[in-house]
This record gives structure tokens, sequence and C-alpha cells, in this order.
């Protein structure tokens, strides 16, 4: 019963949002680096900008982030006496090709994967490694429309392969495109851009945008992972989808209707292309009911068949619900009164985890690895600990959602990496003050600060849950 012994605890963080070091080594700029702070009141509410190159009078709080470029030796160190058993970052694509169309790789950028990559193998601490995490290269995003066009594809396969290459003896664990589904709901302009570089034109049908995109990049993960295997049969390569389970308003029929089809929509879809490796016929139909052509080149469909992923990654932060609008005959979003919200709105529903463990395990029966979760809070800077109970009773309802799954419900889980187990910039708002961390980063939204990091209680009991390999979630 509980956790097995091999259970990857860690945590996860990703490049753009803690590295810093924007134009160090020979780093090209990345989407994120054109990406300013949001402003205003309404923690819930507010958006970032995405400027037209870096402009004065703006704050780009990814050049600088925590310095993690130069600090990484004081932070894996932390990480380590925390017990982890592995960490989750990224690699900067403009840091091994700075305009992703270069003929070359920038040979100080992959030195430094490799610098960190054996600090982290000092402490026995396993790398997990995305490839693509919000930080395509600017470039790509001007010059090509990012993966709009299908030459990029052949880019992406370069430059994992290029990792592959490089790092094949010190990296196992590896994963594609970051919460590639992010992007479904082609309202949210900010995502096709951290997702794809896609910057959408005024009356462009953007669903078939989307879906041409999304096919590029399902041909590059695939392929990835064709190359990956021969590079090292031992790697392990995982897509990893952003995990929001939606329920039901009610028992109404219809409601569960809406239910499945927001779920295919927003989710299975991804999950289904990397994991079953063909596109299933509910988005075949789907494309052909609305005039969607996407192009498919020979070979596409046996590559994706071929590079099916060897486990699901995930990130769970929160639920929704929806119901069946009679009036637009469409799935709306609905309130769900069972559950509280986070100061950033993100409802806060531990069972939707074990359900999430379950849905998943049961649809590709694939092992799962839960690479993000975990809760922003406002804290104030003190001179003593932070006494974070908040995050430390978010992380226990969650672990102990965790175990059942793994106890009641035969779930096959790899590990569990709460996401930012040191204050980074948030994605979503560019903050320093949505904090994650069982570390405290000294930076505000404006960028003020010692940097300085200290713990906060939760790293302690984190530390003792790692110890017990889950078993102590008591504060
Ligand atoms: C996910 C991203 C992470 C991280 C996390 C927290 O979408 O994969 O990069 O940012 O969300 O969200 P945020 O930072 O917006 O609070």
């Amino acid at each position: 019963m509980g956790f097995p012994k091999e259970f990857l605890w860690g945590g996860a963080v990703a490049a753009h949002q803690l590295e810093g070091g924007w134009q160090e080594g020979g780093k090209g700029l990345s989407v994120a680096d054109v990406m300013t702070v949001a402003e205003g009141d309404n923690d819930a509410t507010k958006q970032r900008k995405i400027t037209d190159g870096v402009l004065p009078g703006h704050t780009y709080p990814n050049h600088e982030a925590i310095d993690f470029y130069h600090r990484y030796k004081e932070d894996i160190k932390m990480m380590a006496e925390m017990g982890f058993k592995c960490f989750r970052t990224s690699i900067a694509w403009t840091r091994i090709f700075p305009n992703g169309d270069d003929a070359e790789p920038n040979e100080a950028g992959l030195k430094f994967y490799d610098d960190l990559f054996d600090e982290m193998l000092k402490y026995d601490m396993e790398p997990v490694v995305t490839l693509c995490h919000f930080e395509l290269p600017l470039n790509i995003a001007k010059k090509y429309g990012g993966f709009r066009d299908r030459r990029v594809v052949d880019m992406f396969v370069k430059f994992a392969v290029t990792c592959f290459k490089r790092y094949k003896n010190k990296v196992k664990y590896w994963m594609t495109f970051n919460e590639i589904n992010n992007q479904a709901d082609v309202n949210v302009e900010f995502t096709a851009f951290t997702n794809s570089g896609v910057q959408y034109q005024p009356g462009e049908n953007r669903y078939q945008t989307l879906y041409q995109v999304v096919h590029h990049e399902f041909v590059a993960s695939a392929k990835a992972v064709i190359e990956g295997h021969k590079i090292n049969p031992d790697f392990q390569i995982g897509c990893m989808v952003a995990m929001n389970p939606i329920y039901p308003e009610t028992c109404k029929p219809m409601d569960q209707i809406a239910q499945i089809k927001e779920m295919e929509r927003n989710f299975y879809f991804y999950a289904d292309v990397h994991c079953r490796g063909h596109y299933p016929s509910y988005m075949l139909k789907h494309w052909e009911n609305e005039g969607i052509e996407v192009k498919i080149e020979d070979g596409d469909l046996e590559t994706l068949n071929n590079g099916k992923v060897d486990y699901l990654a995930f990130s769970y932060y929160k639920s929704y619900a929806t119901k069946y609008d009679e009036k637009t005959k469409k799935p709306t979003e609905a309130k769900n009164n069972f559950v509280q919200v986070s100061d950033w709105g993100w409802p806060i529903d531990p069972i939707g985890l074990r359900y999430s463990l379950n849905v998943l395990s049961e649809r590709y029966e694939l092992p799962l690895f839960i690479v993000e979760n975990g809760i922003g809070l406002h804290e104030a800077r003190t001179a003593n600990q932070i006494q974070d109970d908040g995050r430390i009773k978010f992380f226990a309802a969650h672990i102990a959602q965790m175990k059942k799954a793994i106890d009641e419900d035969g779930v096959t889980v790899m590990g569990y990496l709460p996401w930012g187990p040191i204050d980074i910039v948030s994605a979503g708002t560019g903050e320093m003050e949505k904090r994650y961390g069982f570390i405290y980063v000294d930076k505000d939204n404006k960028g003020d600060g010692t940097l300085d990091r200290r713990p906060k209680k939760s790293f302690f009991w984190y530390k003792k849950v790692i110890q017990t390999n889950g078993e102590d979630l008591s504060v």
C-alpha cells in the first residue's frame, strides 16, 4: 500500500519563469521575453501584454526572473535538502538555437544545461526535461508565424535531437510540448502565442488555424519520440497536457453530453493523438461538419502512430463545470458551488485530482506523471519564516487523493512534482507575487527585492513528506 519506493517526488519549473539571463550566453529572444507583467487590481482577470519586441516603459519579468541562470547551484542544493528525487525544468530553445532556424547550435547554451544537469545528478536528482515550455524563439513567431509553418516541425525536431544526443547519458525523462491543449480556446490569444508562436489575424478562421498548427505539433512530437528512442532506447518521452477536468453541472442528460464534448475539445483530443497515435473519429467528424481541412502530408499518420508517447504527463490545478445552454445549443461554463476558489479565481478541488487519475488511467492505460500541482498565494515579505499553512493544506489534500488513486483505484503514478517549489514568475500574469514556492524569493511584481532565498514552513513539511514516502502528511 502507499507510494512505490521509486516514486519520483520532486518539483517543477520552466526556464523562462526562473532562469533570467535573457540575453546571456548567446541566448536569443523568446516569446516570453516580449510579455509584460499583468497590471490591474483584479487578480482573476488581469492580463499580460505581448509587445512588438522589447519596448521601453514596460516591465518584462522574465528577463531577470529569479536569476536561476547564475544561482542554480544554490537553488538545486535547497531542492536536495528537501530530498528531491527529480527536478523538472525546460531547456530554453533560444539558448540552443537563438533564432530557431540557426544552422548550428549555440555551444554556450548547451554547456549551461550540461552544468545544470551535472549539479542535479550530484545530488542523485533525476532531471525531467520539457523541450517546449512557452519559450518558442521569437524569430519563429515573427518570420514563420510559429507552428503555422510546416518548416517549424523540422526546426523543433532538430532542437529535440540536438538535446537528446547531448544529454543522452544525463537525462532519461523528457516531454515534448508543455500544456499543448492550452490553445484549445481560440478566444484566448495569449495561449496561441505561448503554445505555438501564433498571432491570429483579423477575420481568419481561428479553428482552421488551430487544428493545422496542432497537427504540425503532433507530428513534431511524434518525430521527436521516434528519433529519441533511436538515440537512447531507455528514454521515457511523454506528452504534457493541462488536465482541468470538467464536471456536468447537473445529472440532466444534456449536461452530460456537454461535459463529454467539452472534455474532448479541451483535453482528450490532445492526449488521444499523443497516446493513441491517431485522429479520433469525434474530431474528424467535427472537422467535416465545420468545414475544417487540415493539410496532412504523406507519412504523417504513420508518424503519429509510430511516435506514441511512453507516459502521460499532466498538470493539475483546478476543475471546471459545464452545462448545456438551451438557447445557444452549446455547452457553456457553469459554476461549481461545491468548491472554493483561490485569490486568482482557480477552483480548489483535491478530489478532482483523484478523478483525473482515474479517467486518464482508464482511457490510456499508460503510466501517469503529475508534473505540476500547486497554489499561488499572496505572501507578505517578512523577517521571519513564512507560515504558509494554506499551501501545506492544499498539498496534503491533493497528495491524500493521489494516494487513494494508487491504493484504491489501481492507478500507476510515476511521480509528483509540485509546481514552483521556489517562488518564480507566473506564466499567466507575469507576477512574482502569485507565489507557489516552498522557498520564498525576495522580489516583487515591480522587480524590486534582493532575490534572497528563504525556506517557508512548507519547505520542512515537504521534506518530511518525501522522507516518509508520502506517509506522514501531518502539519
Ligand atoms: C501552467 C504552466 C506553468 C505554470 C502554471 C501556473 O499553465 O505549465 O508554466 O505557470 O500553469 O500558472 P501561473 O504561473 O499562471 O500561475
